[in-house]
C-alpha cells in the first residue's frame, strides 16, 4: 500500500494519497518545513477529510471546479491511491494552516513514465494555488519548491514543466524555471 496514515496532523487521522516520507526524507525539508512552521504552518500530502478542510474551495481560486460531492472527492481520491499503490504518480501536496486546520495552499506532481531519455521519468507541476487570505507569505513558493524538490530527489525526473499564464512567469522564474517551448490546447 503506497499510502499513509496521518501523524500529528490537528484533526482527525485519516489516509494520506501518498507515504509523508516521500517528503519528510527529502534534502530540503527541514529548511522548507521550518519556514511553513514560522507562519504555523505545516505541509504534507492530501487526505480524504481535505473536502472538508477547503481543498476545492482552495482549487476555485485557480479555476473552475464546479459542484464536487463528497462522494465523488472520495471516488476520486481513491482512484488516485490505487494508481499510486502500483507506482506513485499522484502527489497532491497541501499546506495546512495549524490554527485554522483548513488547506491553504496546493499543489500536485504528476509522473509521467517515458521510453525516452532511458526510460525517464517527466515530472508535470500542476494546480498550485494559495487561499488569498494567505497570499504574501511565499506559500507558492515554498510547495511549488517542495514538488520540484519531490521531483528531483525522490522521484529522479529528467525535467519538471507547467503551464501557466503569462502574468505568472515572474513567479516561477524565480524558483528556476525558464520558458522551453509553447504550450497548445484543444478545449472539449
Ligand atoms: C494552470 C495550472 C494547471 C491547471 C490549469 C487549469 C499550474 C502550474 N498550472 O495552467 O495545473 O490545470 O491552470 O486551468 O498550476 P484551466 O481550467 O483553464 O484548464
Amino acid at each position: 500500500m503506497a499510502t499513509g496514515n496521518a501523524d500529528g496532523d490537528c484533526c482527525e487521522q485519516t489516509r494520506y494519497l501518498f507515504p509523508k516520507d516521500r517528503l519528510t526524507s527529502l534534502s530540503k525539508w527541514s529548511e522548507i518545513s521550518a519556514k511553513l512552521a514560522a507562519g504555523n504552518l505545516q505541509a504534507r500530502p492530501l487526505k480524504l477529510d481535505d473536502h472538508e478542510r477547503g481543498y476545492l474551495e482552495l482549487l476555485e481560486q485557480l479555476t473552475v471546479v464546479g459542484h464536487v460531492t463528497k462522494a465523488q472527492f472520495v471516488e476520486r481520491f481513491n482512484e488516485m491511491a490505487r494508481v499510486n499503490e502500483a507506482r506513485e504518480h499522484y502527489l497532491v501536496v497541501v499546506i495546512e494552516d495549524l490554527e485554522t486546520c483548513k488547506v491553504v495552499g496546493c499543489s500536485t506532481l504528476f509522473l509521467e513514465c517515458k521510453f525516452i531519455h532511458e526510460c525517464a521519468m517527466r515530472g508535470r507541476l500542476e494546480d498550485v494555488a494559495v487561499l488569498d487570505t494567505h497570499r504574501g507569505r511565499k506559500i507558492g513558493q515554498l510547495v511549488v519548491s517542495l514538488i520540484v524538490e519531490l521531483a528531483r530527489e525522490a522521484y529522479k525526473c529528467y525535467k519538471i514543466t507547467l503551464d501557466c499564464k503569462d502574468e505568472l512567469f515572474k513567479f516561477y522564474s524565480k524558483i528556476r524555471f525558464t520558458r522551453a517551448c509553447n504550450m497548445l490546447e484543444i478545449r472539449f
